[in-house]
């Protein structure tokens, strides 16, 4: 290829399942173009990517790191993202600022699945990408069987760009099939040219050919020359090849060896020529056309330098100082995975990080004319809680800034303050994200915490009727107290609530007194006999009596208080469970697993099930699920799915709960309240 210009500075995402080799993908394609002198291995906690301690304790990448290098006299800016679905919306944060994605697969069919949640973003949102197989050192890898079980999983159709040359079993080069020439893998290197071996024609004229139909389908000009069987010109396929890739017309497939640099530079070359420039991205998103305007993608609340919003630069230059939504940028930084290099300007298309953008958020434009709104995905909905609490008193202020910090770096983690239980939950996407969350509050903000399993806000109500006598007497010194009601207690149906009513005649009880009986039955109703806040019952004050000194607010409150105190264990009180509607999505091949999950667990309850809107071959379980049963949903979803099912959940209704869990619930209340 020839006349190639010279590209503005690009941003490949490096996305994939959990451990497919993405940072030590990183890692190589650094070390390729020049970067970094000598390549660090993940398990020696030595790579550009995965800085944090948390990452490197780990072993497994819990956000999205950054780096860059010059290849080939052009910039690019690599996102190391995590793999982890406990991760994605870094991930999916980092998709939307990228001009490419790579996605590192395993070479292994058995889990293409995993790979299928990443496809859908990046085909729904029509984000060039290309299929990296990783590991090739490591298997006998089917090339064809890969090749097919990851079609399954994506929309748009995978093309193979080369096929493997094998000694044996082990992949020792490739043939391009677009140049059709041969070479032969040498680790770190260009691989070395070679005689294409013979017995491979067959097949590599049958993929070449599947190549160009592909791309054919996109380009009649193309499609008339093979039917005419003429040779296409080079120029023209690689023309087309960059113009399906910038489309998000098809998806090339190439395969390597991240830890023994294998098709490394072969990566990085078709990287080069085919992503697209980040104007043409910018125009994807339909970014307006006036700069300079970036877009925060990611926010961080760095130990030395403070807030850091890390942007790309989607059109025009940046530089320090400049004032960007009102607010002026102070500091600016060149990310390469832990370091921060000060610099004064970015150009257009550059990953930089802007210092005290206090009050940008992730997601938001910046401008020097103000804030621009842009497209961007919705947090996650969180799936799992834990309640915290700090092991020092006096540390609860800092520990809600520390939140407050570790949820504007990640929408996917939320912390609630909950009304009814009293508890500081700590919401996020699994339980690895959320002991991450708590590692980072004792490493990065000094906060220790402890945690426990949440509490469930049961409630409790009555299944009978009574009429109930109350009455409040009290003589002290000066003048007494004195209140007197007669009410009627009632059950109402489930969602009502709690009713007040007065049908009161003779003004046996004074009108200035209706509110108190409310009040004292509203102060009785956040304890019932079984210990939890009461609902769905009606209070009706008909009669009582009064005293023309003694009474008083306080004593008609104290009276119906009395009066519910009496009446309502003769109520036959009753526990309510809350229970949840869940949405559980999986591939079809699992959904008998989930709808076992829901049936297998107390008071589960399957509504039924219908194909994923917009998801070729997977399935949507609907089902009751009581909130006690909540607690490892996600964990056993995740164990029984290959980590790919989920769900959405919302509160549904009230249920009434008896037998031996009412009591053990009953019970451990009681003794709560003893402690
Ligand atoms: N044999 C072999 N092992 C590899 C290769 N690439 C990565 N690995 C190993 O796979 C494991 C995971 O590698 P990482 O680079 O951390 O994978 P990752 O995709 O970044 O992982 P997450 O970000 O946590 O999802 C490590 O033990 C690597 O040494 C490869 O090409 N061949
Ligand atoms: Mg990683």
């Amino acid at each position: 290829m020839t006349g190639k210009s010279v590209s503005a500075p690009r941003v490949a995402a490096i996305v994939g399942p959990y451990l497919s080799g993405k940072t030590s993908l990183m890692e190589s394609l650094l070390h390729a173009a020049g970067a970094i002198p000598k390549k660090g291995a993940v398990k020696d906690g030595n790579t550009v990517g995965d800085p944090s301690p948390e990452a490197r304790g780990r072993q497994m990448s819990v956000e999205t790191s950054v780096a860059s290098c010059t290849y080939l006299g052009e910039s690019w800016t690599f996102l190391d993202c995590p793999g982890s679905v406990e991760f994605t919306q870094d991930t999916l944060h980092a998709l939307m600022v990228a001009d490419v994605a790579v996605v590192v697969c395993e070479p292994d069919p058995y889990r293409a699945l995993t790979v299928a949640t990443i496809l859908k973003f990046l085909d729904d949102h029509s984000i060039p990408h290309i299929v990296f197989i990783n590991k090739v050192d490591t298997h006998l890898v089917k090339m064809a069987e890969v090749l097919e079980a990851l079609q399954a999983v994506s929309e748009r159709p995978l093309v193979l760009r080369e096929i493997p040359i094998r000694e044996g079993d082990v992949i020792t080069g490739y043939v391009d099939l677009v140049s059709e020439r041969a070479y032969k893998f040498a680790p770190g290197k260009d691989s070395d040219l070679m005689k294409l071996p013979e017995s491979l024609l067959p097949e590599e004229h049958e993929q070449r050919l599947h190549l160009l139909e592909a791309l054919a389908d996109h380009d009649d000009h193309l499609m008339e020359e093979l039917l005419e069987d003429a040779v296409p010109p080079l120029d023209e396929i690689y023309g087309d090849l960059k113009k399906d890739l910038q489309g998000d017309l098809i998806v090339p497939v190439f395969f390597g060896s991240a830890e023994q640099d294998l098709g490394i530079k072969r990566l990085l070359k078709a990287l080069r020529h085919e992503a697209p420039e980040p104007s043409v991205t910018a125009d994807r998103l339909n970014i307006p056309k006036k700069g300079p305007l970036a877009q925060v993608f990611k926010t961080v609340h760095a130990q030395h330098v403070g807030k850091l919003s890390f942007v790309r630069a989607w059109r025009g230059d940046l530089s320090d100082g400049m004032a960007l939504n009102g607010m002026a940028v102070s500091g600016m930084y060149r990310t390469q995975g832990a370091t921060n290099a000060k610099v004064p300007k970015a150009i257009e298309g550059e990953i930089i990080a802007l210092g005290k953008l206090e009050k940008a958020h992730t997601g938001i434009g910046l401008a020097p004319t103000g804030a621009v709104e842009l497209p961007w995905p919705e947090a996650l909905q969180p799936l799992t809680c834990i309640s915290i609490k700090t092991t020092k008193s006096g540390d609860e202020v800092k520990l809600s800034g520390a939140l407050h910090k570790l949820s504007e770096e990640d929408a996917s983690l939320t912390l609630e303050q909950n009304a009814e239980t009293k508890e500081q939950l700590l919401w996020g996407q699994g339980e690895i994200h959320l002991k991450v969350a708590l590692s980072k509050l004792k490493g990065r903000f000094n906060v220790d915490v402890s945690s426990e399993v949440p509490m469930v806000p049961y409630k409790e109500t009555i299944r009978k009727a009574v009429k109930q006598h109350g009455r409040f007497k009290h003589q002290s010194g000066g003048h007494g107290a004195f209140g007197d009601v007669h009410i009627d207690i009632k059950p109402l149906p489930r969602g009502s609530g709690f009713e007040f009513t007065e049908t009161v005649v003779g003004g046996s009880v004074p009108r200035q007194y209706y509110s108190s009986v409310e009040k004292g039955s509203l102060e009785f109703m956040k304890r019932g006999p079984l210990g939890f806040n009461m609902v769905d019952f009606a209070v009706n004050l008909y009669d009582g009596s009064y005293h023309n000194v003694d009474s008083s607010d306080a004593a008609f409150q104290q009276a119906a208080r009395v009066a519910l105190a009496e009446g309502v264990p003769k109520c036959d009180p009753v526990l309510l469970e809350p229970i949840l509607e869940l949405h559980i999505a999986v591939p079809n091949e699992f959904t008998a697993k989930a709808q076992r999950l829901v049936t297998t667990r107390r008071a589960g309850q399957i509504l039924g099930f219908n194909g994923r809107d917009g998801w070729n071959g997977w399935d949507v379980v609907s089902a009751y699920m009581p909130q006690a049963e909540m607690n490892d949903v996600i964990v056993e979803l995740r164990s029984l799915t290959m980590g790919v099912g989920t769900f959405n959940w919302a509160f549904h209704h009230l249920q009434e709960l008896v037998g031996k869990e009412a009591e053990r619930v009953v019970d451990t209340r009681k003794k709560e309240f003893e402690k």
